[in-house]
């Protein structure tokens, strides 16, 4: 069996979490530390650990990602004024946990999206 992830936790409900939402295929939930003031984690219900672990399986449920982004922005009222989201992947990108996210960030003009150096 897959090992739980700090995420996998919160969509079964066994940590606490700020969520906005759940299907049965996704959950969201609002960033332990914001930094925008709309920042929701939306999350695979099942474990992925990053992208380059992501199989055709997984295809709908991450297309699924984006239409919550999608109707979570407006629900946040940041859908016009535009939103960022991101996902990384691993160390270079900084993933923290193993359980592929996408965060929605805005509520705020977010800037470039990298330092300009390469
Ligand atoms: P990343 O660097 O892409 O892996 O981002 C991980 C994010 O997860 C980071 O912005 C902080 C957030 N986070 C970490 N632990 C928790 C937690 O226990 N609850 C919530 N709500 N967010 C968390």
């Amino acid at each position: 069996m897959e090992e739980e992830t700090l995420f996998s936790k919160i969509v079964k409900g066994e940590l606490p979490a700020d969520i906005v939402f759940q299907d049965d295929r996704v959950t969201a939930f609002r960033d332990i530390h914001p930094q925008a003031p709309t920042h929701i984690l939306i999350v695979p219900n099942h474990i992925i650990a990053t992208v380059n672990d992501v199989t055709t399986e997984d295809e709908a449920t991450l297309g699924h990602m984006f239409i919550v982004a999608r109707d979570l922005a407006q629900a946040e009222g940041v859908d016009q004024d535009g939103y960022r989201l991101l996902v990384n992947c691993g160390q270079h990108a900084n993933q923290e946990v193993l359980h592929l996210h996408m965060h929605l960030l805005g509520g705020r003009p977010l800037g470039r999206m990298l330092p300009a150096s390469a």
